[in-house]
């Protein structure tokens, strides 16, 4: 009998493929299942931590990722057009970039590693002994079953397994434009464009454009407005007289964005009752999705499959159910506190006075995944 390990696992986001690759890295043969019929992520832009940097470097991945990205030189808030802070963050590491270029980074990593890519491969459910079961009748084994399959996961579905659920009164509309910086530089000289800016307004309407620069030429914008304002929340193409009223130097990138197709999103969060049961482990939005106020949830996924794929490798085969029971019970407090401070910050719309990124909130950014030794003093 072969003494290499197998893992099945369901979705190919940044949870899966992290985990994917930790796995494969670490000599487990790893098959990864996606429903879609090609591998790739069609949404805007993301901001990363150093707790999910980490995990990129040690996939080996960094210095692309690098390539790829930039950092911003301060996150800025502004209220009604007026500068609330500017946060350089000193002792964060953080880059922003497009979830595409992550994924296509995250993607390639996972062939490197030798991972099995099965697309147009749609996971019905799994079952606690360590079996996937694929739509078509196949019942895959496993010594470790990984739904890593999204918010609305099937694999969680399937196990039973009950959570409790809370949606945002607003939502966000997501774009990826191209910069326009010197049409920027035009209308507001002042402004420091390569600037994350959070522009909030909340009279005599709610209605935030988040402005996150990804890299040279592609910009993320996110366009917040509570969900029954229909004119704000209109899509697929947004209302450019409704966000230009508000927004008026931010034009050019609004005219770019009236030529795709968006979709407003809701902001969920999510708690389970369990992330493991048996063989199986949860992670991602398929165990925790939270709201976006801390750009955390990618980070967290991308934490949670490491620390999985670590923890599951130390473990002695026979006992792994016990070692993912342990594993939910160390690194599962720092996400919950995570969804915690991120919900706060969405129901209350309290970054809106912005200086967010001080103190507690800075947990899980400065979160080190890869430390053996990070749980020693608790
Ligand atoms: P997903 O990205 O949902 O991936 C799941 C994968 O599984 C998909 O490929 C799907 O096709 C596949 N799948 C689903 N069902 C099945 C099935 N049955 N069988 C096979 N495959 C299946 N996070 C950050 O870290 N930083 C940010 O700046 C940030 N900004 C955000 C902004 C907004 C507005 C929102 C809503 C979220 C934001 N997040 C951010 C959170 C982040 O996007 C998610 O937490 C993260 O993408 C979750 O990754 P995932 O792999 O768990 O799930
Ligand atoms: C990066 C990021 N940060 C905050 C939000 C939010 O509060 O909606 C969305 C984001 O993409």
């Amino acid at each position: 009998m072969s003494s290499t390990r197998h893992a099945e696992i369901a979705g190919a986001g940044f949870a899966g493929l992290t985990v994917a690759t930790a796995l494969a890295q670490r000599g487990w043969s790893v098959r990864l299942h996606e429903k879609g019929t090609e591998l790739r992520e069609q949404g805007a832009g993301i901001v990363l931590f150093g707790n999910s940097l980490k995990v990129l470097e040690s996939l080996g991945v960094i210095d692309e990722i690098n390539e790829g990205s930039m950092t911003p030189p301060f996150y800025e808030t502004r209220m009604q057009n007026v500068i609330v802070s500017d946060e350089d963050m000193p002792g964060v590491w953080w880059r922003t970039l497009t979830r595409p270029f992550l994924h296509k980074v995250l993607s390639e990593a996972a062939r490197h590693a030798g991972v099995e890519i099965a697309t147009g491969s749609e996971v019905i459910g799994a079952t606690e002994s360590g079996t996937l079961r694929v739509r078509g009748g196949e019942e895959l084994e496993a010594d470790l079953v990984v739904g890593a399959d999204g918010v609305a996961s099937a694999v969680r579905d399937s196990l039973g397994i009950r959570y409790d659920r809370w949606n945002a009164k607003d939502g966000i509309t997501r774009f990826l434009v191209p910069r326009r910086k010197e049409d920027l530089q035009r209308i507001e000289p002042d402004t420091e464009w390569d600037n994350v800016i959070d522009f909030w307004n909340l009279e005599p309407r709610v209605l935030r454009v988040l402005y996150t620069p990804a890299n040279a030429r592609e910009l993320y914008i996110a366009l917040m407005a509570p969900s029954d304002d229909k004119e704000g929340s209109a899509t697929p193409t947004i209302n450019l007289d409704v966000w230009t009223s508000i927004h008026p130097q931010l034009r050019p990138v609004l005219e770019e964005a009236t030529k795709i197709d968006g979709k407003y999103f809701r902001y969920q969060t999510n708690r389970l009752e369990q992330w493991t049961k048996g063989r199986v482990a949860l992670i991602g939005d398929a165990a925790h999705a939270m709201a976006p106020a801390l750009a955390q949830g990618g980070g967290c996924a991308m934490m949670n499959a490491f620390t999985l794929a670590t923890a599951a490798t130390a473990a002695d085969p026979a006992d792994l159910p016990d070692a993912l029971v342990e594993w939910e019970r160390l690194e599962r407090p720092f996400t919950e506190r995570c969804q915690d401070r991120s919900q706060e910050y969405a129901s209350t719309r309290g970054m809106s006075q912005g200086g967010q990124f001080v103190g507690d909130n800075l947990e899980t950014a400065l979160y080190d995944p890869t430390d053996p030794n990070r749980h020693l003093a608790q």
